[in-house]
């Protein structure tokens, strides 16, 4: 048995005005209990440090790089980080990057234990759209805000296994828990903020959205022989509503935890990694089963092409 404890820290919403220090001391209320629980690895949210700011049209740089980190652990998250390294514990944080070059990502930070930032994931896949959009009943303008990730989708060894990460949209793309698969990931980390309903089809509910991020989610643990732990920040951000949901899913596909609330809630489990190794040494071994001389268009082509009659 290689059993990481691990705990969901669930957010609820952050109010435009709140500020950073307000949230770091939610979030180590949190830390604190995820300790009380035995966990060694903490999951936190995307862009945890702030609302989802994406919702909102900025035209002026100034105002849009106030939501974004240059540093991290800066003057206002340090007390989180040194909390961590206090209790033992790994996490994984979401925030907006803002590099020294200017450059502006989505990103999530994976930390050791012992405190040592180890691994940063920057997301490839930014949903929405980048000019201001009157089709829709409100906007996500992560296109506007953020340049894909650049780094793609690497794994670090960490709590005695192969651990790897990617952030909300990308959940729901394949190819990101195939190529960490492919990399032996035992256990794929996720923060997320996704509206309750959708922007461009008002019929699409909360149920509807909770059901395809569980069958996203749940797929990508199973195809893959992993465990999976899918963070969110939930409930409503001035005025907008977040789904809940966030989860721990076995290397079966199955749920073993879910939270219950919109709020801040810890969900917590001992996921043995070693339970990985069935899937990935019968129906899930690629090795074997792969057949990599048919999945050429997955790499060379991006849209659908429809051949011709
Ligand atoms: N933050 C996100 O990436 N949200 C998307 C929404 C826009 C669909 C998501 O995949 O949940």
């Amino acid at each position: 048995m290689r059993e990481v404890v691990t705990a969901s820290l669930q957010l609820g919403a952050i109010q435009k005005e709140e500020g950073r220090g307000d949230v770091v001391a939610r979030m180590i209320a949190l830390l604190d209990e995820a300790k009380r629980a035995g966990a060694s690895l903490a999951v936190f949210p995307e862009l945890a440090f702030t609302t989802f700011f994406p919702r909102w049209y900025m035209e002026d740089q100034a105002e849009v790089d106030k939501w974004f980190e240059p540093e991290v652990p800066g003057p206002d998250t340090a007390p989180l980080f040194e909390r961590a390294r206090a209790h033992g514990i790994g996490m994984y944080v979401g925030y907006a990057e803002i590099t020294p070059q200017g450059q502006h990502f989505n990103t999530a930070i994976l930390t050791s234990p012992e405190g040592e930032i180890i691994g940063k994931y920057r997301k490839v896949h930014l949903p929405g759209h980048d000019e201001y959009d009157t089709e829709r009943a409100f906007q996500h303008l992560e296109k506007r805000y953020f340049e894909p990730g650049d780094l793609g989708f690497p794994v670090w060894h960490s709590q005695g296994g192969v651990m790897g990460m990617c952030i909300c949209n990308d959940r729901r793309w394949p190819e990101v828990y195939r190529v960490m698969g492919l990399q032996g990931v035992e256990m794929v980390m996720l923060g997320f903020n996704t509206p309750s309903v959708n922007s461009q089809r008002s019929g699409e509910g909360l149920e509807d959205r909770l059901f395809h991020h569980r069958l996203s989610v749940q797929s990508g643990a199973y195809q893959n022989s992993t465990w999976v732990v899918a963070t969110a920040k939930a409930g409503v951000e001035d005025g907008h509503p977040l789904t809940a949901g966030s989860v721990i899913v076995d290397p079966d596909g199955k749920i073993v935890a879910e939270t219950k609330t919109e709020d801040d809630e810890m969900i917590v489990h001992a996921c043995d990694l070693d339970a990985c190794n069935f899937g990935k040494q019968t129906i899930f071994d690629f090795a074997r089963h792969r057949r990599i001389e048919h999945y050429g268009l997955i790499t060379s082509q991006t849209g659908v092409e429809v051949p011709a009659k």
